[in-house]
C-alpha cells in the first residue's frame, strides 16, 4: 500500500488572507509530498507499508529498529499536515469563530472558558521552541488538553486523540509572516473548522 498526498479540500487560495496561496502551495505540494514519498520509500518491501497512517504513528515505538526514525519524521509530516489541512476551513463557508454543543461544554469544563482555553493554546503555539506543532487533543475519557509536539512528533503515539492542530514550522508562515508567529496564530483562529472538531472528538 502507497501512502498518497491527500487532497486538500479547498483551493489553495481559499485561507486568504489569513494564509497566502503561495505558502498553502509550497506547504501542501512540496512539504506534505515530500514527507509522502520519503514515507514510501522508507516503507518499500517491508511488512509495515501494508499499515494505515495512524497504526504507524500510534505503533511507533514498537516499530522495528531501522525504520522507527523515518516513520517518526516522514510519517509523522503526513499524518500531522493530513490533520492540518482539515483543522482548517475557509472563512466564506464557516471556519473560525467559537464550537457549539458538545465542544463546547467540553471546553468549558476541561479550560473553565473559551477564552482560557484559546490563551492556553496561543501560548503553546507560539512559546514551542523551533519547529512543531500545538494541538488540541481528548483523553480516552474525553478529557481536553492543550499540548505541543517538537519536529513531527503526533500525539497519536502518547495514545491521545489528535482534535486540531496548527503548524507552527516557519515553512508554514513565513513568507507572509516572516518571524511573526504570534500574528500567524492570532489570523490562524478565523480558520478553524470546529465542524472537523466534531467529527473527531468521539467522548
Ligand atoms: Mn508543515
Amino acid at each position: 500500500m502507497k501512502h498518497e498526498l491527500p487532497k486538500l479540500p479547498y483551493a489553495y487560495d481559499a485561507l486568504e488572507p489569513f494564509i497566502d496561496a503561495r505558502t498553502m502551495e509550497i506547504h501542501h505540494g512540496k512539504h506534505h509530498a515530500g514527507y509522502v514519498d520519503k514515507l514510501n520509500a522508507a516503507l518499500e518491501g517491508r511488512p509495515e507499508s501494508q499499515k494505515s497512517i495512524e497504526e504507524l504513528i500510534r505503533e511507533l515505538n514498537m516499530l522495528p529498529d531501522d525504520i522507527r526514525t523515518p516513520v517518526r519524521n516522514f510519517g509523522g509530516g503526513h499524518l500531522n499536515h493530513s490533520i492540518f489541512w482539515t483543522s482548517m476551513k475557509p472563512p466564506a463557508d464557516g471556519g473560525g469563530g467559537e464550537p457549539m454543543g458538545m465542544i463546547r461544554e467540553a471546553v468549558e469544563r476541561d479550560f473553565g472558558g473559551f477564552s482560557k482555553f484559546k490563551e492556553t493554546f496561543d501560548k503553546a503555539a507560539v512559546s514551542l521552541f523551533g519547529s512543531g506543532y500545538a494541538w488540541l487533543v481528548a483523553d480516552g475519557a474525553g478529557k481536553l488538553s492543550v499540548m505541543p509536539t517538537q519536529n513531527q512528533d503526533c500525539p497519536l503515539t502518547q495514545g491521545l486523540i489528535p482534535l486540531f492542530v496548527i503548524d507552527v514550522w516557519e515553512h508554514a508562515y513565513y513568507l507572509k509572516y516572516q518571524n511573526r508567529r504570534n500574528e500567524y496564530v492570532a489570523a490562524w483562529w478565523n480558520l478553524a473548522n470546529w465542524d472537523e472538531v466534531a467529527r473527531r472528538f468521539k467522548p
